[in-house]
């Protein structure tokens, strides 16, 4: 088989992506190694940027989130009973939408099945071979059986996991990495929201946040050391942690009798693989880049790289013009190391470090009360919030 774009991942960014590479006229095939309900039943993503809506609209998809996705005006801080909100509309003149990323995958899928588009799933890609020159191959193995795709470019956008990153040699790759020694344990549960607006919230047992999903469906979490395991909480317990974390008012409403769906933990990293292309293997996603989720960055900066990559092809395939592909490492890369300085800000600002002295912890506070006095403090973080510009 041979196509032009052969795509590793039909996570959100290689769907993405190959949606828009279509719409411009370039083959791709997409390579999952999950079934499609596999990668739909994942409860990850719920806050994008209006950026991110934007290009969900300039690819086709943006009809839903139009419809569905609820604009959030302002988010709100806490710590213990003190609550701060961040008027991210009056800040920046801009709102986030909560919508899932399911949903989005969903749309994805949706549009991918509509145009006929390639994409094969249960198919695990092994290797990709040849991504020095102009001719590389991916290999991948189907029913037991391993295939080859030829193609132009691979984008690899098989997650932090996946094989693509590691086709880089060891001399050329550069890897920066921090790991925290937290994870965060998710609810999703049949409930109306705690609140109208997004919740983080300090306090010395640890981090909490709640979000929401729809005027039905909320999403919490609650800071768990590393090591804990969902199967170690039982959603009864779960409540009775996230109440003691939030502010009492919230806590005292929150509603809990509902169908709990999904338990979940997931560890907090930092990380960053420098640089995002080499020669014809191109990175986007997850793939290349990790953020804890406290600034709700991932899905946000998955898209962005997209947007990026799919100018850069664009102008290659349609505009034979080389600059594109040459820039986009150094150009997405700009974008990544700002959000990841934001995550790492906002997760370093709301948590509980087991290692941090009273010192560090003044500090942290005096952080919450710098941002509850001042505008042009508040002003920062919002338009971190809400999304550099594309
Ligand atoms: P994905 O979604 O991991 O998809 C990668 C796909 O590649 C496949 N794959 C392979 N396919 C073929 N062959 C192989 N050898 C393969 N190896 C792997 C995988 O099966 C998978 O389907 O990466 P992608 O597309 O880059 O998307 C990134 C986002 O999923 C991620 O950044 C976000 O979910 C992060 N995130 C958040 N981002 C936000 O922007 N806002 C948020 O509010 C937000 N909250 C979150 C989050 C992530 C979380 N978790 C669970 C890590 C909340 C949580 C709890
Ligand atoms: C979510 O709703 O899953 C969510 C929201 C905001 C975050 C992280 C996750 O910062």
């Amino acid at each position: 088989m041979k196509t032009q774009v052969a795509i590793v991942g039909g996570g959100p960014a290689g769907l993405l992506l190959s949606q828009l590479l279509h719409l411009s006229g370039i083959d791709n095939v997409v390579i999952e190694r999950r079934s499609r309900d596999y990668v739909l039943s994942r409860i990850r993503a719920g806050v994008l940027e209006s950026g991110t809506v934007r290009v969900l609209t300039e690819a086709g998809v943006g009809d839903r989130v139009a419809r569905e996705g609820q604009p959030h005006e302002g988010v709100e801080l806490s710590w213990h009973d003190e609550r701060l909100r961040i008027d991210l509309e009056g800040l920046t003149g801009e709102t986030v939408v909560v919508y899932g990323q399911t949903e989005v995958t969903r749309d994805l899928y949706d549009a991918a099945e509509a145009r006929d588009a390639i994409v094969l799933h249960e198919a695990a890609v092994k290797r990709i071979e040849g991504i020095e020159g102009e001719e590389p191959v991916v290999v991948y193995e189907k029913d037991g059986a391993e295939h080859r795709l030829e193609a132009r470019f691979v984008a690899g956008c098989d997650g932090y996991h996946g094989p693509a990153r590691q086709m880089i040699p060891d001399g050329t790759r550069r890897e920066f990495e921090r790991a925290y020694p937290f994870g965060w344990l998710g609810l999703l549960s049949r409930t109306p929201p705690a609140a109208p607006e997004l919740i983080y919230a300090t306090h010395e047992r640890g981090f909490a946040l709640c979000s929401m999903r729809s005027d039905t469906v909320s999403r919490y979490y609650i800071q768990v050391p590393i090591g804990e395991e969902a199967t170690d909480w039982t959603a009864d317990r779960f409540w009775e942690e996230l109440k003691r974390r939030i502010p009492v008012d919230v806590a005292r409403s929150l509603i809990t009798d509902g169908e709990v769906l999904e338990m979940s933990v997931a560890p907090l990293r930092s990380f960053v693989c420098e640089p995002m292309r080499h020669g014809s293997l191109f990175l986007a996603g997850d793939a290349a880049h990790i953020v804890p989720p406290t600034g709700a960055k991932g899905l946000n900066l998955a898209v962005s790289d997209v947007h990026y990559l799919h100018q850069a092809l664009d102008l290659h395939f349609n505009h034979h013009t080389s600059a594109g592909i040459d820039g986009y490492s150094a150009k997405a890369l700009s974008r990544v190391w700002k959000a990841e300085r934001f995550s790492w800000t906002m997760t370093t600002m709301l948590h509980d470090f087991p290692q941090y002295e009273p010192f560090e912890k003044r500090m942290q506070k005096a952080e919450f009360d710098y941002l509850t006095r001042s505008e042009t403090a508040r002003r920062g973080l919002a338009e971190n919030y809400i999304g550099l510009p594309l």
